[in-house]
């Protein structure tokens, strides 16, 4: 093959999307929404760009967030304020506000988000006393989702991130998405981060050390 199509082709498998490919669309609920209960500044902005990715994708999964009253990683639960931490068997925990709640207005999905041939949705952090950032394995480290073996079982070999937020649930899912061995591309754009002591930028360097590639949605819809 000349080497002008060669390189054609690597640059087109970056750009379009295939049967191998899918896009996790993660958290965009209501609570991470302005006016929501941990809302992620712009959370909302993502909407209509991850509705424009998702248009052009046959593989959509979601994740949702999904935490029974009186979960660990609520400050509420300890008597303590949000965004202090505490030690938990599994390490340092960061409480956050109520969010997420089971059955609850702020735990659905953004009403703007267009993904009905979503083929599934994946549910975490519903266990009272583990939390779940990623949307493969809990903040254990040794839970599993099921969603990796869904994606393998599919023939899944890389995914798009996109959602809320950035720093926390995108890197994690992301991160353990390399560890499962998939290609892992991140749409900066269709995110959004809570940046809490400069966690935006950590994750943006983990990510990159993880080898997970960064992408503007702009370039993989032109
Ligand atoms: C998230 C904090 C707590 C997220 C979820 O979706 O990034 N962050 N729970
Ligand atoms: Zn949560």
């Amino acid at each position: 093959m000349p080497i002008e199509l060669m390189m054609f082709e690597g640059i087109t498998s970056m750009q379009t999307f295939g049967q191998y490919d899918a896009l996790l669309v993660i958290d965009v609920q209501n609570d991470f929404c302005p006016g929501g209960a941990l809302a992620v500044p712009g959370g909302d902005e993502v909407v209509p760009i991850v509705n424009r990715l998702a248009a052009r994708i046959a593989n959509v999964v979601a994740t949702q967030d999904w935490h029974p009253k009186g979960h660990v990683s609520f400050a509420s639960t300890h008597g303590l304020q949000p965004f202090q931490t505490i030690e938990l068997p599994y390490g340092t925990q960061v409480l956050w506000p109520d969010h997420c709640v089971q059955g609850s207005a702020g735990a659905e999905f953004h009403p703007g988000l267009r993904l009905p041939h979503a083929q599934a949705v994946i549910r975490k952090g519903y266990r009272p006393e583990i939390d779940s950032y990623s949307g493969l394995v809990e903040a254990d480290r040794t839970t599993p989702t099921g969603l990796g073996g869904y994606l393998t079982e599919r023939g899944i070999r890389r995914v798009f991130v996109a959602g809320l937020a950035l720093d926390f649930c995108v890197a994690w899912t992301a991160l353990d998405a390399r560890r499962h061995g998939l290609d892992v591309v991140l749409i900066e754009d269709a995110c959004r981060a809570i940046d809490l002591d400069g966690s935006r930028e950590r994750a943006l360097n983990d990510m990159q050390a993880a080898g997970v590639v960064r992408a503007l949605s702009d370039e993989l819809l032109a």
